[in-house]
């Protein structure tokens, strides 16, 4: 009886660390993915999903409060480029209009806050730019 006993107890040990309720959910539960990791020099459009990780789903409706592109990865962190957000086409994608003035790697950070959560989501993106 003793095995069945641990074996329950090891069941519902499971259903706790695999059922995480929503109200529980944490910023690092939240990402921003570049839809293309690429991008050409001039005025450029980057799409950026925001995915919830736990469901692997889009996250519509979060506002973009913060947005910065700079050459960070480049070591150029004071080279940064105007950047306007864009009317979204897609649920969940989010569009940024950056004027990329220079080849070579370029870091986008973003903040947002998710719709029901009280924590900001905070990313920082690298991204590549040819000629
Ligand atoms: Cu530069």
């Amino acid at each position: 009886m003793k095995k069945i006993g641990t074996l329950f107890a090891g069941l519902a040990l499971a259903s706790i660390l695999t059922s995480t309720p929503m109200a529980f959910a944490a910023p690092s539960d939240y990402e921003f993915q570049l839809v293309q990791p690429e991008t050409k020099s001039g005025e450029a459009i980057l799409d950026v999903r925001l995915v919830d990780k736990r469901s692997g789903k889009s996250v519509p409706h979060a506002v973009i409060f913060a947005k910065r592109i700079d050459m960070a990865p480049d070591g150029m962190e004071m080279m940064s480029a105007p950047i306007e957000e864009m009317p979204s086409t897609e649920p969940g994608i989010y569009r940024f209009k950056a004027q990329i003035t220079m080849a070579g790697g370029w870091r986008l950070s973003l903040g947002a806050k998710v719709q029901g959560e009280t924590e900001t989501v905070e990313n920082k993106l690298v991204l590549q730019a040819t000629q």
